[in-house]
């Protein structure tokens, strides 16, 4: 069969009203600057990339160069775009406007640039996570409180893991899609149409370093699943921890499989690890659209009305059938089933 690539197949999301020309033109900006991201990283010692850029960001974090360099890529690629009414990203406190006497547009863009980024230094899979909302009606100089809008309203969420192979996953809501980068031509090529998520699974990805902070009925739930066979789910579980939350969400798109951040003692103030804006409503609506659950293990994640652009939540998301056991026991716990 002819191969179609991801510009193709945006020509048919047009043609088909899923998309109108701005939403698919940033899409291609965004999927040209991700080729130059993976380019950098692949580069690893020999780029001079690798190591601490010796700054901070928002979230007090050191910063990689390689957080630096790919954060610089998406902003310089939708400076001039014409798409773009601002961005925000997990890199800056502020969102970014798009400078005076550049065309603007209606969408407004954020994103991790390279997320799980402190596994750059050991050579493991990382990768850039973006979300696209629209600009509210007569905003020309959005401010961060435009943004803060549920995942519902998404139109469009995507993610690009730099592996052994490159690889863009996308949704506008019609379907989860995989496009496979082609490094000898340089187009990504639609590798997968219509991703569906196994319901049920016996694979799960956690940070068990973490177990004797969680809350009681994540520790009843992952107790279940660790007694395998001889304990209540009658099944062997298996376990993965990439601590990169693209390499471990693209192997649950891939093959089915949960990935839990829950709230622990440790970070129970600050609301959770991964971030609602760029990092958990990208990958709840990409779960969500390929048949899978994404909640916060209370409720839905992309229903959750943003506080602020850098809030931080707790993240259940995967097969729909294990989100739910899991989601069940936090509100039966919290006496929220009646
Ligand atoms: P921990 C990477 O820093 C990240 O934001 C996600 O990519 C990843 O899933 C998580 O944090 C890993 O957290 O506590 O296991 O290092």
């Amino acid at each position: 069969m002819k191969p179609v690539s991801l510009i193709q197949f945006l020509i048919e999301e047009r043609r088909a009203g899923n998309i109108n020309a701005e939403l698919s033109l940033l899409i291609e900006v965004v999927a040209r600057a991700c080729k130059r991201i993976g380019v950098a990283t692949g580069k690893g010692a020999l780029g001079g990339v690798l190591g601490e850029a010796g700054t901070g960001n928002i979230q007090g974090e050191a910063q990689k160069k390689l957080d630096v360099i790919s954060n610089e890529i998406l902003l310089e690629a939708n400076a001039w775009g014409g798409h773009l009414a601002a961005c925000a990203s997990e890199e800056m406190e502020d969102p970014q406007q798009i400078p005076d006497g550049y065309p603007k547009g209606q969408h407004l863009l954020l994103f991790d640039p390279l997320d799980g980024s402190s596994n750059i230094d050991v050579n493991i899979s990382v990768g850039t996570i973006f979300s696209v909302l629209r600009c509210p009606d007569g905003v020309t100089e959005p401010k961060a409180e435009h943004f803060l809008q549920p995942g519902t309203t998404q139109l469009a969420a995507g993610y690009v893991v730099y592996g052994p192979s490159t690889v863009l996953v996308l949704t506008f809501g019609y379907g989860t899609h995989e496009f496979t980068l082609d490094r000898e031509v340089g187009s990504f090529i639609l590798s997968r149409r219509g991703i569906r998520i196994p319901e049920a699974t016996a694979e799960f990805a956690i940070n068990m370093s973490n177990q004797r902070h969680w809350q009681a009925p994540m520790q009843r739930y992952v107790g279940e699943l660790l007694a395998g066979k001889e304990g209540p789910r009658g099944k062997d579980f298996n376990m993965r921890w990439v601590a990169s939350m693209v390499a471990d969400v693209h192997r649950i798109v891939t093959r089915g499989g949960v990935f839990y951040y829950p709230l622990d003692a440790k970070i129970e103030k600050q609301g959770g690890k991964l971030r609602l804006m760029y990092e958990a409503n990208p990958m709840a609506f990409i779960v969500e659209q390929a048949g899978g659950a994404a909640t916060t293990g209370r409720q839905r994640i992309m229903e959750l009305q943003p506080g602020g652009l850098h809030q931080r939540v707790p993240v259940f998301l995967g097969s729909k059938a294990e989100v739910e056991v899991a989601t069940h026991y936090h509100l039966e716990a919290d006496g929220a089933l009646g």
